[in-house]
């Protein structure tokens, strides 16, 4: 296993600071547990055991923000470019450990090496961005109505930030949030999933060796891994995190939703997507297939943004199909790090009970098995599937639920304005793309009578989305971005000043008040 990549187990352990017995909390100074809990992560691939990991308990909990809040008040001095000059270095930390990172999350989390290798780069360049940024975190001078007045925003740091994540980006999701974070001035607690925790016991390492180099306080990078019942709750009601950003499903971030508002706090919520491609009858078919192909059967439908809706116009159809499933057949499924491996497995074998369960719905309710259906155990171990397409009508319950697997629902229309309906008629909103040469397609489908997602694009596919856009959707996908453009501004307070140089009180709005 893994042999091909010159990246065993052993090596990727040894770079990266992992050992067979490993504890769950840190504050950057090393880890600690006192739970008597202990985590087993397996390989989704053998089911070989990887590591145990002590969880952390309510009490690690306490000692760890207790430092995240100390670090906090020293970090938010530092000169913002100075902060960035500690993220380019956490950038060139991941540079000079992409290889065993990138190893390490195709074997804790399944996603194929260059999958894994693009989710590293996407750690390396929101570093890159976010030390640009530390140099204008910038708000407007604004004009006042009152004479020799001035009026302008700034942005202040915001406090600790806690960042929740799902296994199927263990490591870029946790980036996007901290890289930002901590150009903003803040500290960052991490509740990593539970699924994949070596590879945020590696990344907590990659960093902390840098803040301990500058002689920063160590706890501007915290971790906890633990139970979701303990050190998740602990960390969602906590009246000292004021953002909580977290990824994963729609329960989940309602359950989170509720809690953090109730106590008025912010989110960032990044929940379940459904995302279709429209494939118009005017388009360049072979660059369709190939996103469609992708965003179905990449990171073996396990991500946010994997296409599981094609809304195929109905003059392309079978022409269309018949070169997709072609494509389908040539999958090959295997050891994620093997590099002619195409799909490796699920995270788990209950994500495999719930491609049945997804398989078994749509054939109930009217559903066509074009492709697939099947679980199979290269390894003896039945967490891989084959990718599956089913031709199902919209409306069926089953397509408008997301089930984390490769299954890609097709449909037809005639007209494009009924292609639109299909695409936002689900309960989700993250990303959405149409293939089309028309302009007037393309830009009907980005406009305010177009798709309702977050994420439009014409001409590329639902996923696979660059680190410069704000990331994140609208309906059930939770209404949080994260990532570039000006997503920075949730992770600071913003304060309005105004000031008075002419020394005369002029009160707003023309109001007299004198006694
Ligand atoms: C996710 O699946 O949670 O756009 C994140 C993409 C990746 C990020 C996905 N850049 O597919």
């Amino acid at each position: 296993m893994a042999k091909q990549t010159g990246m065993t187990k052993a090596r990727i352990f040894k770079e990266l600071g992992l050992k067979a017995r490993l504890q769950g909390a840190s504050t950057g100074g090393g880890w600690f547990a006192d739970s008597g809990d202990w985590l087993e992560s397996r390989s989704p691939t053998t089911g070989e055991l990887l590591a145990k990991i002590e969880q952390a308990s309510v009490k690690d909990y306490d000692r760890v923000m207790k430092e995240a809040k100390q670090a906090f008040l020293a970090w938010r001095a530092v000169p913002a470019p100075r902060r960035g000059e500690i993220v380019r270095q956490v950038g060139d930390a991941l540079r000079a450990k992409k290889e065993p990172l990138a190893a390490l999350v195709s074997l804790e989390m399944g996603k194929i090496l260059t999958e894994g290798q693009g989710e590293v780069q996407e750690m390396i360049d929101i570093c890159d961005f976010a030390v640009g940024l530390s140099r204008n975190l910038s708000g407007p001078t604004l004009q006042s109505e009152r004479p020799k007045h001035r009026m302008m925003e700034q942005w202040h740091p915001l406090g600790v930030v806690g960042v929740i994540s799902a296994f199927n980006f263990p490591v870029a999701v946790w980036a996007w949030n901290t890289a930002l974070a901590w150009v903003c001035g803040d500290s960052c607690l991490w509740k990593p999933s539970s699924k994949t925790p070596l590879c945020a016991i590696a990344c907590q390492n990659i960093v902390s060796e840098v803040f301990a180099r500058n002689g920063l306080p160590l706890g501007l990078s915290c971790v906890t891994i633990g139970r979701g019942a303990t050190i998740g709750e602990k960390l969602v009601n906590d009246h000292d995190v004021p953002l909580i950003s977290a990824t994963g499903s729609t329960r989940m971030g309602q359950r989170i939703g509720g809690i953090v508002g109730q106590r008025l706090g912010r989110t960032i919520l990044e929940l379940g997507g459904n995302n279709a491609i429209i494939i118009s009858d005017k388009c360049d078919l072979t660059g369709a297939l190939a996103s469609a192909f992708f965003g179905a059967v990449g990171t073996a439908g396990q991500r946010c943004t994997s296409t599981r809706r094609l809304i195929i116009h109905e003059k392309i159809y079978a022409r269309f199909m018949g070169k997709l499933i072609a494509n389908y057949r040539k999958v090959k499924i295997g050891d994620p790090l093997d590099p002619k491996t195409l799909m490796g497995p699920l995270i788990d074998e209950g994500a495999v009970a719930d491609y049945e369960a997804a398989v078994k719905a749509a054939k109930e309710q009217g559903g066509k098995l074009l492709y697939g259906g099947k679980v199979l155990a290269p390894f003896g171990r039945k967490t891989f599937v084959l990718p599956t397409i089913i031709e199902i009508d919209n409306k069926a319950p089953i397509v408008q639920t997301e089930t984390f697997a490769p299954i890609l629902y097709v449909m037809k229309y005639r007209r494009f304005e009924q292609a639109l309906k299909q695409n936002n008629g689900v309960p989700q909103g993250l990303s959405s793309a149409v293939y089309t040469d028309s302009v007037a397609e393309g830009e009907a489908f980005m406009s305010y009578l177009g798709s309702d997602c977050g994420i439009a694009n014409v001409n590329i596919g639902t996923s696979g989305a660059e680190i410069g856009g704000a990331f994140g959707g609208e309906k059930e996908t939770g209404g949080g971005r994260e990532s570039g453009s000006d997503c920075w501004k949730t992770y600071m307070r913003r304060q309005t000043n105004t000031i008075n140089w002419g020394g005369e009180v002029h009160l707003a709005q023309g109001v007299e008040f004198k006694p």
